[in-house]
Formats: structure tokens, sequence, C-alpha cells
């Protein structure tokens, strides 16, 4: 929640003074990401600024279409995130196989061109940045007191690039209609039918506020489809990631044995851990 105060009081102060304040919590970030400058400026005056005309967009294809088509075969089968989001070692831009354009007039050519080249690629460099930043902190030769930071950098950046892949896998040309079989039951099941879900899905992804995301998802406690909204897409966790190993470190968690002390229970932890039923859900997570 502390984005959520932080971004709109940036912009109800609209304030260097603001951002300048909350410097040590790392909140200045927000002013230089992707989704800030998104929203901040008129789509028209972002198009004037970066100097792009409609002769550059047009139906260039987007990056690799041809290879990744290759690479993941021809058939129905949708490439997992894991296979066209990263490559040697780093995030990277996905291969899709449509044009800027393809999506028109619903989406046009250069809002899919920007949003893809410019925004999604901020989300790439940020998130592998990240992993650089917490790696160095892992191995000793990073200040450990960024930890903070560096977490919140890859929250930020590694949702972003993930919730971005699933949207551009979620689009194609010709798309829309009604879904079919298991996933149309499923649906049927956990709103009462298409005609309900879609109402409760617009009117949750109309109401976000400020910036962010609507969703749908599954939830594997009741195996049920569950609409949510996601403001920003942070705060702070990575979508796509399937917990394997945590820990509760509300203070009801350890206030009676440790009081303020949450290192001391932080490391007791580490003495009562099952390493047995996190490998098993290691194995089940990467399938
Ligand atoms: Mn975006």
């Amino acid at each position: 929640m502390a984005y959520g105060v932080a971004r709109d009081s940036t912009l109800r102060h609209g304030g260097s003074r603001f951002i300048e304040k909350n410097q040590n919590r790392n909140d200045f970030v927000m002013k230089e990401t992707p989704d800030f400058v998104e929203n901040k400026l008129p789509r028209r005056d972002m198009l004037k600024t970066l100097g792009l005309g409609a002769a550059a967009l047009g139906s260039a294809p987007f990056i690799a279409s041809t290879a990744g088509a290759a690479e993941h075969g021809s058939g129905d089968r949708q490439p997992k995130e894991s296979e066209i989001g990263f490559k040697d070692g780093q995030f990277v831009l996905p291969p899709l196989d449509y044009a800027y354009d393809a999506l028109e007039p619903h989406i046009d050519a250069r809002t899919m061109e920007l949003h893809l080249s410019i925004h999604h690629q901020g989300y790439v460099n940020g998130a592998n940045n990240a992993v650089e930043k917490l790696k160095a902190i892992a191995a000793g030769d990073e200040d450990s007191a960024l930890v903070k930071h560096w977490t919140r950098e890859l929250a930020f950046h590694g949702s972003g690039h993930s919730l971005h892949l699933l949207f551009w896998n979620n689009m194609k040309p010709d798309g829309g209609g009604e879904p079919s079989g298991e996933l149309a039951d499923a649906i049927e099941a956990s709103f009462g039918g298409f005609r309900a879900f879609s109402r409760l899905f617009k009117a949750a992804s109309g109401a976000v506020e400020a910036s962010g995301w609507g969703i749908l998802g599954y939830e594997p406690i009741s195996g049920n489809l569950v609409v949510m909204q996601a403001e920003k897409h942070h705060d702070i966790t990575v979508h796509g990631v399937v917990p394997l190993l945590a820990i509760d470190v509300w203070e009801h968690a350890y206030y009676l044995n440790y009081q303020n002390r949450r290192g001391d229970y932080v490391d007791a932890f580490m003495e009562v851990i099952n390493w047995d039923d996190v490998a098993r859900r290691y194995h089940a997570a990467k399938g």
C-alpha cells in the first residue's frame, strides 16, 4: 500500500518535493517507471516527445516473430511465459506472432509499438538489473540494507514483465467471442455464466484506482476462477511466482517469545524448515 500512497500523493501534489522527501523509502522510483510516463503524458504528447511517426510503425512485426513461431512449433500449444520472456540468462521481450497493426481498429499500431518497445522494455531492463543487484547482496558484495529497495524493484519490474507477457499472449487478431469447453464450464460454475463474468470483469477493470490491471485468475484453494484488481502491479509481489516457502513475519507469529527481535525468530525458523515439502512444491511448480 505504500506505493499506492506514494503514487497518489505524487500526482495530487504534482510534487518533486514529495518525491524528494520520500527518497529514503525508495518511493522516488515511481517517477521514473514506464507506467508513470504512460499515465503522466497524454498519448499525443508522448508520441511527439518520442519523435515517432506512423511510417516507422505500420505493419512492422513484433520482435523475432518468425523465429519465435519456429522455435515454439506451429501447433495450438501456447508457449509458456518462461519460453518467451527469458533467454540466455536474461529476461527478454517476447516474440509474438502478430504485427503492430493486427489488432486494429481495437488497439492501434502506435500504441502497440510504444507499449512493447518502450514500456515493456523498461520492465525487462529493470527486472534484469534488480536480479543482478540481489545476487550481489546474496554474495555479500552489496550492502544488505539495500535489499528492501531491490526486492521492490524486482517486484515492480518483474510483475510488469510477467503481466505484459500474459497481456500480449491474451490477445490475437479476430479474437473476442466466448470461450468453450472446460473454461466455459469453469466460468459458468464460478460466475454463473459468461454474461455475468463479463459484467464483473469489466466492472473490476474499469474501477482499478490509478493504474493497474483487471485479472481473471485460478484460485487453487477453492479451485474456482476469481476476478481481481491489481493496483499498479507489485505491492510487492511478482505475479506468476509460485510460493514455495513462506515465513509469517507478522508480530503475532513471534512476539510472545521474541518480542521485537524478528531477526532471532527468522534464525529460529531456518532451523525448522521442512525442505522435503519445499522440494515437492518446487518439483510441482516447474512442471
Ligand atoms: Mn503496460
